[in-house]
């Protein structure tokens, strides 16, 4: 399996954001120091290396926004801004750094039957060989630009949350803003301080609730176990109506009421669907960045982008000299995007295609042997740190290498059928979800408005379903002596 411009692995991870480092730091760890880490940006932390927008911030407490085995010891705030958490993910990777290849993008890679390994060739012609490949390479990293007529007319600057310009400055300027989700809720209160104007074009208001508490707590696990049952305790909400929804829908008009006392304001930021349809959000400066002068939510939806501003249905013209999309992304068969083909010449874009977008526990997928997806379909979550369900994937596949090998094995490839009765399984426990009877639409439902994102229910049922490999539910394939 070795030549000369062959670099053969034992673990091959593609992506150096939270999932790919954690799986890298959790090999590390274990000793098991065979590994390369293919990133094609030129840095690590993915989407908090790319995210600089103004106010980027974790929305969720930091003690629970890092890994259990490094909860960080120097969180200056109780939600991280992006400069420390990218700070505190370069730390995490500092014990491996000689182990990631950075500007190393994946042009393709297959599943060498003979050799029982995966081949991948970067853009650059640089190829690997590697025994087992993890595909960490996260959903939320190709910004979705809106089709709207005129937009390239646009003569002033121009550009999405996730590839902010710090060559323009706001001070002073006409800013409009097009969205209304996590991104923008964090950078509209920065662009409100310092632009002249700000109109806020907002499609869909969300449900936002208190930020609570600023500092980080003193003792960090105790905080971290009682964040993660806080959250935990919401998951009813997300089922369906019932007092867990009531009392978060109370809370989150309360916060309303409070901070907007000019009703017709809040009447245009009152959500209409339930909440937990889209992200809960939480924020203590949105909605008072509403109310300043000079800003303006325009709910009129929008007509054109002209030379000089945006031109809403009902003909009015707001002139604007920056554009801030703070659109979200393109979400929907994010892993599939890469090109690997399995066993049978079959992509994974293709199997998705066909058969729809399936994973068994979001990991592993029928026909692509030793391939293990982080963040794959429906582990993300609604309600509680994503980080907790990509942990528990990272076991996951570090126990499925162990068993493989144990078995005396060289490969393993889920089945089929188990693969389906878990896709069922998911989707059936999503059937009645809010995500879907809720009244919305969001970046979780696919065009045909299926959920490929989400888990449904508690983080630690996932945790126990990930608990340990059963090799009951893999084809093993062995080696034939040569
Ligand atoms: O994107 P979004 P985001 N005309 O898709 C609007 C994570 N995140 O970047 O709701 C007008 O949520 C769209 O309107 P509508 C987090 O997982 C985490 O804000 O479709 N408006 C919506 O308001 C989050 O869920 C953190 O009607 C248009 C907005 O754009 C995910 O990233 C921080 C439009 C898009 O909202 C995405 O969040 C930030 C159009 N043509 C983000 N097209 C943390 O703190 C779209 N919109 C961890």
């Amino acid at each position: 399996m070795t030549s000369d411009d062959v670099r053969t692995v034992r673990v091959l991870i593609v992506g150096a954001g939270f999932a790919g480092l954690g799986m890298a730091a959790a090999l590390d760890r274990a000793g098991d120091r065979d590994f390369l880490v293919l990133e094609q940006g030129a840095g690590v932390g993915g989407t908090w290396r790319d995210n600089t927008y103004p106010g980027c911030a974790c929305d969720i407490p930091s003690v629970q926004y890092s890994y259990s085995f490094a909860p960080g010891d120097g969180w200056t705030t109780a939600r991280a801004a992006q400069p420390e958490i990218l700070g505190y993910l370069r730390g995490v990777a500092a014990g491996f750094r000689d182990r990631i290849s950075f500007g190393a993008r994946v042009a393709e890679g297959h599943w060498d039957e003979a050799g029982a390994c995966w081949r991948v060739t970067t853009d650059g012609g640089r190829r690997y060989a590697a025994r087992y490949l993890v595909v960490a390479t996260g959903a939320l990293n190709v910004p979705r630009l809106p089709r709207i007529p005129g937009a390239e007319t646009f003569a002033g600057s121009a550009f999405h949350t996730a590839a902010w310009d710090h060559g323009v400055a706001l001070d002073g300027k006409r800013v409009a803003v097009i969205g209304t989700g996590a991104s923008a809720v964090q950078v509209v209160p920065e662009i409100a301080a310092r632009a002249a104007e700000l109109h806020l074009y907002q499609r869909t208001p969300a449900w936002i609730l208190p930020a609570r508490g600023a500092r980080p707590p003193r003792l960090r696990r105790l905080a971290r176990t009682a964040e993660y049952w806080r959250a935990e305790a919401r998951v009813p909400a997300f089922a369906g109506p019932g007092p867990v929804a009531s009392a978060l829908h109370r809370r989150a008009l309360r916060h309303l009421r409070r901070q907007v006392p000019d009703p017709a304001l809040r009447r245009m930021l009152t959500p209409q669907h339930r909440i937990g349809c889209k992200r809960i959000l939480h924020s203590d400066s949105y909605f008072p960045a509403l109310t300043g002068r000079g800003v303006e939510v325009v709910t009129t939806p929008i007509d054109r982008i002209v030379p000089d501003g945006v031109v809403t249905a009902d003909g009015t013209r707001r002139a604007a000299e920056v554009l801030v999309y703070a659109t979200g992304f393109r979400v929907a068969g994010a892993l599939g995007r890469l090109p690997l083909v399995g066993r049978d010449g079959v992509t994974l874009q293709q199997r998705w295609q066909e058969r729809g977008v399936r994973a068994h526990l979001g990991i592993a997928v029928a026909g692509l042997p030793n391939l293990f997806l982080l963040s794959g379909p429906n582990t993300g979550l609604g309600h509680n740190s994503v980080l907790f369900m990509i942990e528990s994937q990272i076991r996951y596949v570090q126990d499925a290498m162990v068993a493989v090998e144990r078995a005396g094995a060289a490969a393993l490839e889920v089945r089929e059928r188990v693969q389906d009765a878990s896709h069922d399984d998911v989707q059936r426990r999503l059937s009645g979800a809010v995500w879907s009877t809720g009244g919305c639409a969001s970046w979780y439902l696919d065009g045909r408005g299926v959920n490929h994102a989400l888990w449904p229910g508690s983080s630690w049922r996932y945790r126990w379903r990930t608990r340990r490999v059963s090799l009951a539910d893999y084809h093993l394939t062995h080696l034939l002596p040569r």
